[in-house]
């Protein structure tokens, strides 16, 4: 069972419940199974289940502190993307310096995200954003001590999360949130705070279908072949896009980068 999910479930005489049925999940979102450490390389990374039945993730980053990371949106935008969720982009901390945003939101806006920028600390950006959120089953999902936690608190107060500290020394979120919980802040609205990650390798993803999760690579269907990975295939229109500036050489390079994760897994 995840969080998220839906059950049937019988009420016991001392309050407890038993769960009979789990319901079909309406979608869900996972990653393969973090590395385990001295487990070597060749064993079996499983899925892990983050949340079922959600309607929005909310890809969270900050400016600075700890520093933007526009690898870790896109591996998060192909999970949103594989498991037909709708995704939003927040960059939050724009009270502290934020030059150099103005590309990152022009470049996803560009592609059609929604991208919008906050502050817990000055209170901005985040009307906006609880329009977005209000009536949805919302994942938050980010590295540690972007201000998650901080974000939902300052959109609904009675949430009362516990928000951390940001280490002098890196700059990076101490994991104050440990585990993912779904709360309920009204009848139909309800959010699932999780622990930052570290690293996601997105499950269950095909070499040949990796494009299909990069939005702008419409061009797609205009390979050559038809199985294009667009990596060195003759033909690659998604290539020729890169090369003529009409997709942007970051979100390429991310591309290659997911798609060697996927080479690289023997076990897939
Ligand atoms: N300058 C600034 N600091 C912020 C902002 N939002 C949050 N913070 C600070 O960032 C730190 C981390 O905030 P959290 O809300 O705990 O971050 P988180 O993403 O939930 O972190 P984890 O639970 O560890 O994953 C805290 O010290 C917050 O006060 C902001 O808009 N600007
Ligand atoms: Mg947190
Ligand atoms: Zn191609």
């Amino acid at each position: 069972m995840a969080v998220g999910d839906r059950v049937d479930f019988d009420l016991n005489k001392d309050g407890t419940g038993t769960i009979q049925k789990i319901d079909e999940r309406r979608n869900y979102i996972s990653r393969k199974a973090p590395k385990i450490k001295g487990a070597g390389t060749r064993g079996e990374r499983l899925e892990q289940i983050i949340a079922a039945n959600i309607d929005n993730l909310i890809i969270v980053s900050s400016c600075q502190q700890p520093k933007f990371n526009n690898r870790l949106i896109d591996r998060l935008l192909v999970a949103a993307e594989s498991s037909r969720v709708n995704p939003i982009l927040v960059i939050n901390k724009i009270d502290l310096d934020s030059s150099g945003m103005g590309y990152w939101i022009d470049l996803y806006s560009g592609i059609g995200y929604d991208v919008f920028k906050t502050s817990t600390i000055k209170k901005i950006g985040t009307d906006e954003l609880k329009k977005k959120m209000d009536g949805k089953v919302n994942l938050i999902w980010g590295q540690s001590g972007v201000g998650k936690s901080s974000l939902l608190n300052l959109i609904y107060p009675s949430l009362k999360l516990k928000v951390g500290e940001i280490s002098q020394s890196t700059s990076k979120g101490k994991h104050t949130t440990v585990t993912s919980i779904l709360l309920d802040v009204d009848e139909n609205t309800s959010v699932i705070d999780t622990p930052g990650i570290r690293e996601i390798d997105p499950y269950g993803i095909r070499k040949e279908d990796l494009g299909h999760y990069f939005r702008e690579f419409s061009s797609d269907g205009q390979c050559r072949f038809n199985t294009c990975t667009h990596y060195h295939e003759p033909g690659c229109a998604v290539i020729q896009a890169v090369e003529e500036g009409v997709i942007e050489k970051e979100r390429y390079v991310s591309y290659l980068n997911l798609l060697d994760t996927i080479e690289d897994d023997m076990n897939f």
